[in-house]
Formats: structure tokens, sequence, C-alpha cells
């Protein structure tokens, strides 16, 4: 049973809860879930206060795709410092999602372009139906990524793939993506939605001090020097382990209750 948030959103945004999964959709299909400026703040917010007791978010887009990235719409009128005050929005945006409170995990179909493309970039985890593909046609309509696309998807593919992808209009597909690092799971038509909230009730289920870890830490560790890191490590994991909930887990392994590893 899905039931309804309470936080006030605008109308390209809806949001549900099923369980300890918060739900939000881009619902723009009209535009293809172009990302206006109303959108984005209300990304913000959504992401800034998930819904009380929600253990991981669950991001998808209604219609044929996912998003047509920035409402192109909107740029005519803007000078530089409004340009400037406006990707420094689209910044705070995204990064409530990276270095939120939980983890999310975004699902994907059809175009992930542009602006969409540096959304789904900032989730944890990406599940793309075949029907996915990823783009950045900034370089055709004479813009510049302005989401993060240039801090967040080098990381992801390489430097030399986003440069090709900017500068000769690539498109690669969902199956494609797979091998790059942007899909991290590859489903049929269809079927996006019910694996990205089965994989979101998973992470929901773990000790929520080792969700903090992989989201706060561990992106930090990897850009760290090794030294640090290590220290940064060693701290994480003495922190992780001293919590009762870890105390708690660990002992229902013991007793031979929790869980075993299976393939
Ligand atoms: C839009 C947008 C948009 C659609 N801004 N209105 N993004 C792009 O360059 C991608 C532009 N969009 C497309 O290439 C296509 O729309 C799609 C491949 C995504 C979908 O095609 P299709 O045939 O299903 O839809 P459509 O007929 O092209 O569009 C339906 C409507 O959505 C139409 O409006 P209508 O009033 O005529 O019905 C389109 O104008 C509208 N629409 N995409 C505004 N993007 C932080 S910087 C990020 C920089 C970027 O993201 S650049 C990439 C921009």
């Amino acid at each position: 049973m899905a039931d309804r948030i309470a936080i006030v959103l605008p109308p390209s945004l809806a949001a549900e809860q099923q369980g300890n999964v918060a739900i939000l959709r881009l619902n723009r299909p009209q535009k293809r879930n172009a990302l206006d400026d109303d959108t984005i703040v209300g990304i913000e917010k959504f992401f800034s206060t998930p819904p009380e007791g929600a253990g991981c978010i669950l991001l998808a887009g209604e219609g044929e795709h996912f998003s047509a990235g920035l409402d192109l719409s909107e740029l005519e009128e803007r000078d530089i410092a409004q340009g400037i005050a406006h990707s420094s929005l689209w910044h705070r945006a995204f990064e409530k999602i990276q270095f939120g409170k939980v983890p999310v995990v975004a699902v994907l179909h059809g175009a992930v372009v542009g602006g969409g493309l540096e959304l789904a970039a900032a989730a944890h985890v990406r599940v793309a139906e075949r029907s996915a593909y990823y783009a950045l046609p900034e370089g055709s309509r004479g813009i510049y990524v302005g989401g993060g696309g240039s801090v967040r998807l080098p990381r992801l593919i390489g430097v030399a793939r986003m440069m090709d992808m900017m500068l000769t209009g690539r498109t690669y597909s969902a199956e494609e993506g797979q091998a790059m690092g942007l899909t991290t799971y590859l489903v049929e038509a269809g079927k996006g939605f019910a694996k990205g909230l089965e994989l979101a009730q998973r992470i929901a289920a773990n000790a929520p001090l080792t969700n903090f870890a992989v989201m706060q830490a561990l992106p930090r560790i990897a850009e760290s020097d090794p030294a640090s890191g290590y220290a940064m490590e060693a701290l994480m994991a003495a922190i992780a382990q001293a919590a009762p909930e870890a105390k708690a887990r660990l002992r229902e392994f013991l007793e031979k209750r929790g869980p075993k590893v299976t393939r």
C-alpha cells in the first residue's frame, strides 16, 4: 500500500511512500520530464527532508522518458549572473541527493539526457530498462553541463568518454552503459520500477550507520590520499561496529539466526 506524502511539491513531482521506501517521480511527461526551476527547487526540498521512516529513496520518471534534461524554454532570457545562480541551484539540489540522508536508487528508461543524466549520476544505484539511452546534447545546443556533470560523470565513465559524448553527440544504450558504469542493473522493459523497489527495500533494511558510511565516507575516502583514507576507514569501521545494531546483527549470525551470503 502506498501512502501519500505531506511535503508540498510542484506538480512536476509526485511523492509517495511504500513502507520504508520513499518514491519520488518526475511527473511532467508531456514535456518529457524536462527539468524547470520549480522542479529543481522541489528536488532540493524533497531530498533535504526525506519523509520520516524512509531508509531509501526511489527516483523514477513518468511517461516514455526518464528526463529530457534542462527545460530549454527557460534558458532564453538568462544573463551570466543568473546563469551562475541557476547552475548553483542544480548543484545544491543534486548534492542533497548524493550526500543526503539516505541512499537513492534511480530507475531509468527512454531518454536520460543532459541534465537528466546529471540527475541520474547523483543517485547511488541506477537501474536501467533496455529502452534507456544516455546522451549529453549540450554541445549541439550551444551550452554546457551545469548540474554537476563535469564533476560526477568523469568519475563514472572517464573524461575521454564524456568529452566524446559532448563533442560528437554520441549516445550510449542502457546495455553499453552497463560496461561503462552508468547502468548498475540492466532490466527488461517495464521491469525497472519493481527491480528498483526491491533494491531500495534491501538498502533500507541495512543498518543506517553502514548506509551513512557508504554514502558519506566511501566517496571521500576514494578521493583522498591513501594515508588519510586508511585513517578515515579505520575510524568509520570502528564507529560502525560499535553501534548496538551492528552488535545485534553479528550476534544473530553467530547464533545461526542471521542470513547467509548466497550466490
Ligand atoms: C522540452 C524538452 C526540453 C522535450 N526542454 N521542452 N535536452 C535536450 O536537448 C533534449 C531535448 N528533447 C528531445 O530531444 C526530445 O524531446 C526527446 C528525445 C527527449 C523526446 O522526444 P519525443 O519525440 O518523445 O518528444 P518531443 O515531441 O520532442 O517533445 C514533447 C514536448 O516536450 C514538446 O513540447 P510541446 O509543447 O511541443 O508538446 C517539447 O518541446 C518538450 N520538450 N524536451 C523543454 N529539454 C543544468 S544544465 C543541463 C543542460 C541540459 O540538460 S542540455 C540538454 C537539453
